[in-house]
């Protein structure tokens, strides 16, 4: 998989991406990142790449010009898959992560200012992704977001015992408590059937804490969830217990 990503702010990225999980795969070639300065395509002498807004109203808006330019750059004449992150877009999650990740040359374009002229929107951008009902000041993160969680969903990218929780039978359910040494601290104790090597029972324990959490936490992503009747009926039981005093 190839990022190309079309910023004002190239330099924000190698801190981020070459880090980490993501740093590794860069490393072993499973990804390729270039982070292209839109500046760069600017066609005017002072390498502006806004203007004010048709129809007058505040704030500036990114040209078309440089951003195609840019995008050239990158695409020559092949059609790589084109994200346009802005809070517009359907709000980024999972499955959205596992569908981008079948693309091998993946496009993310960073808005800023009030948006990009609509008709670089309609030449070039597939899809429009939102990383969450907020207004940041750039794309950049976002970017950042989608590079990070696609990458993670790419074959060769995570290792076996990393790929544990990315497991079909856990999707849209929210992750199971976890535990490490030592078995008591602060006097809270390790729930006791995890100590008990019965794999059986930890499994059982940890599916229940998932459905439970997730009733609890995100009844939302319930919807999605592959739940048998027996789980459902369990779940309607399932009520928030007061805290102590
Ligand atoms: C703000 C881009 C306004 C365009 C931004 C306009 C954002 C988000 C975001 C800055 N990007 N998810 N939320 N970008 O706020 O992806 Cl018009």
């Amino acid at each position: 998989m190839k990022f190309s990503v079309l910023t004002l702010f190239p330099e924000m990225f190698e801190a981020v991406i070459n880090t980490s999980i993501t740093g590794r795969a860069l490393k072993k070639g499973i990804i390729e990142a270039e982070y292209i300065n839109i500046r760069d395509f600017s066609e005017d002498k002072h390498r502006r790449v806004d203007d004010y807004p048709y129809g007058a109203g505040g704030g500036m808006v990114m040209q078309p010009a440089p951003i195609y330019n840019a995008y050239k750059s990158v695409a020559g004449d092949t059609k790589p898959h084109v994200v346009y992150l802005s809070p517009q877009g359907a709000v980024f999650n999972q499955d959205k992560a596992k569908e981008l990740a079948q693309y091998s040359h993946l496009v993310l374009l960073c808005g800023h200012y009030e948006g990009v002229d609509e008709r670089i929107i309609e030449e070039i951008v597939d899809e429009e992704i939102s990383a969450g009902d907020y207004v940041l000041t750039g794309g950049e993160i976002p970017a950042m977001m989608v590079i990070d969680a696609v990458s993670r969903m790419i074959d060769g990218v995570l290792d076996s015992s990393e790929t544990m929780s990315t497991e079909s039978h856990y999707n849209h359910l929210l992750e199971y408590p976890q535990y490490t040494r030592p078995p008591e601290f602060m006097g809270r104790t390790v729930p006791e059937v995890l100590l008990s090597g019965h794999h059986a029972n930890i499994e059982k324990w940890r599916r229940e804490q998932s459905l439970i959490r997730t009733k609890l936490k995100r009844p939302d992503l319930l919807k999605k969830a592959d739940l048998s009747d027996e789980e459902r009926e369990m779940l309607k039981k399932v009520r928030r217990k007061r805290k102590k005093t």
